[in-house]
């Protein structure tokens, strides 16, 4: 073999391994998404909303559009102010997370707010929660994260 066809052969042979491996990155429809250390905190009978709290990392830019859980009437992305020396609480609007960024919902900063409560969250128990996620290209995928319940005060 002459070192042209030698490095010919290289490259084609480079060609062949690479090309189908390019069509599943490009074919692979949604960003990896990922949802860690989800908890919520219990809460009393009565009290009419609940918070839970998780870190979120995504590997493209996606927006959370959607949430749903079945021990609340509606879901909303809250984050807290100081308003005349009070911690207050308001609505976020939708949560973004950028490329390689990993958006930490967690006490006295952001949170989703459970709203309407059907029972009250006790410890020990799981919650289901469903996230839908949306990219650049509005193609959307929900993912079904389990919230652990922890104990009042912890
Ligand atoms: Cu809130």
């Amino acid at each position: 073999m002459t070192p042209i066809l030698k490095f010919h052969f290289f490259e084609t042979m480079k060609t062949l391994l690479l090309a189908p491996l390019l069509a599943s990155v490009t074919s692979s429809a949604f960003a990896d998404v990922s949802v860690t250390d989800a908890w919520a905190r219990a809460t009393v009978p009565g009290q009419p909303v609940g918070a839970v709290y998780m870190k979120v990392s995504s590997s493209n830019a996606v927006r959370l559009v959607d949430i749903q859980t079945e021990v609340a009437k509606d879901v909303q992305v809250h984050t807290m102010h100081h308003h005349d020396g009070v911690m207050k609480m308001r609505e976020h609007g939708e949560l973004a997370i950028q490329a390689g960024q990993t958006v930490e919902l967690a006490p006295g900063g952001l949170h989703l707010m459970l709203l309407g409560l059907k029972k009250p969250l006790s410890a020990g128990e799981n919650l289901t929660v469903k996230l839908t996620f949306e990219d650049a290209k509005k193609v959307r995928n929900t993912s079904v994260v389990s919230v652990p319940v922890r104990p009042l005060g912890k």
